[in-house]
């Protein structure tokens, strides 16, 4: 018994990539203030480099998402530049992030403003962004859009679908074969009357409209308080509609805490989903695992080190669950025996068996710990301490 919750559990670890968010090495924090690190990263090669830390000592996260506007403030020119990185940190792009929320001009909204230029100017910024993608050979283009009103009235809702519909279109349009367009939905901020992607029914239909490589993206910190993620996701799986997640905890709304940290269960049960589709599929629901968390408080290598030892945890429990079990109990509706055999895996303490894991791949058993040894921080801290003590554009 126990030897087949190892080779689960390791088989399972073997395929779990996490790609980690440029932006969560960067001076970020709320819109209250920032608290500066002397250590965060501001320039890209420095994301790139901290976020090989992060892939050198668990071995699990070989991409780092990226926020064109941040990253590749020059679009295409900067993609050489990238490719350096890439070579010199042992890392590869993943996802590129449209940026259509920061600038004055979308004030309105971007892809959903009445203002036809600036729909336009939106559009040509993701076009750019599938053009990055596809000479980083970037699988995922990956928009969120913060597009919404605050007052009632003030909009047309429904033009402001025709618009997103038609956009996604021309977006899709210039998709790869192997690109696939993920659709973020996000229920209220920075608009806190009406948000044009507010939640996975809207992104569903959108990335329909938009064509078969469009996919919704669940962003776990963007639900109502106590929505049942999970049933979500069996929903997006059934449909083979579930493109990606971003990774984070939330206690009351898009708080980018750690994962796991308010609400490990949930995780759990979203894992599970996944697996259990599999299972009773017999197919591997394609779907790209990334944080977006930015941590204004915790050291932000440190505390992406805990998300993906987190991630890993919850990850090898929910593959863990009987499913033959699990899946007779629920036949029968045996409520308790399939709830203990759920509850059951939820509860094994997988540790033991990840440090084996990591062992055997090489990397340390306690990636926290040995990232603490290394000495990185001390150095980074000290070279970019100076340079550090302002806060730096990123509103992550
Ligand atoms: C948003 C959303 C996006 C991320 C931005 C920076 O809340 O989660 O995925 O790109 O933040
Ligand atoms: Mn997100
Ligand atoms: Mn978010």
């Amino acid at each position: 018994m126990i030897e087949k919750l190892e080779e689960k559990i390791y088989r399972a670890l073997d395929t779990f990539k996490i790609e980690l968010p440029s932006w969560g090495f960067a001076n970020t924090g709320t819109r209250f203030g920032k608290f500066i690190q002397p250590a965060a990263a501001a320039t890209v090669e420095e994301k790139f480099s901290d976020a090989s830390q992060v892939h050198v000592l668990t071995g699990s996260c070989p991409t780092i998402a990226l926020h064109v506007q941040w990253d590749l403030p020059n679009g295409l020119r900067d993609v050489e530049r990238v490719r350096t990185l890439e070579q010199k940190h042992g890392i590869r792009s993943g996802s590129i992030n449209p940026n259509v929320f920061q600038d004055q001009e979308y004030k309105y909204g971007s892809v959903g403003n009445p203002d036809p230029a600036i729909r336009k100017r939106a559009l040509s910024h993701i076009l750019d962004c599938v053009a990055i993608a596809g000479s980083l050979k970037c699988r995922d283009i990956s928009p969120w859009f913060a597009d919404g009103s605050n007052y009632p009235g003030t909009q047309n809702m429904r033009d402001r679908i025709a618009y997103f519909e038609e956009t996604l279109k021309e977006v899709h349009g210039r998709l790869s074969p192997n690109q696939r367009l993920l659709v973020e939905y996000k229920p209220f901020e920075p608009a806190f009357y009406h948000t044009d992607i507010a939640d996975w029914g809207m992104a569903f239909l959108l990335a329909r409209a938009a064509g078969s490589q469009a996919f919704v993206l669940v962003d776990t910190g963007h639900h109502y308080q106590s929505q049942n993620i999970e049933q979500i996701v069996a929903w997006l799986l059934h449909h083979r509609m579930i493109g990606g997640f971003h990774f984070n905890d939330r206690r009351y709304a898009d708080d980018d805490l750690t994962l796991g940290s308010i609400d490990p269960y949930q995780t759990f049960r979203i894992f599970h989903e996944i697996f259990h589709y599999s299972w009773q599929t017999g197919s591997i629901a394609d779907v790209a695992y990334m944080v977006d968390q930015s941590h204004n408080l915790k050291g932000k290598i440190e505390a992406m080190i805990q998300t993906v030892c987190t991630a890993q945890e919850l990850y090898a429990k929910a593959a863990i669950v009987d499913h033959a079990l699990l899946a007779s109990a629920q036949q029968k509706c045996n409520l308790i025996e399939a709830e203990e055999c759920f509850r059951d895996a939820f509860w094994q303490d997988v540790r033991p068996v990840i440090r084996e894991w990591r062992h055997s791949h090489g990397v340390p058993e306690d990636p926290l710990g040995a990232f603490r040894e290394s000495g990185y921080l001390e150095k980074i801290t000290a070279e970019r301490r100076e340079r550090n003590t302002e806060p730096a554009a990123s509103y992550a």
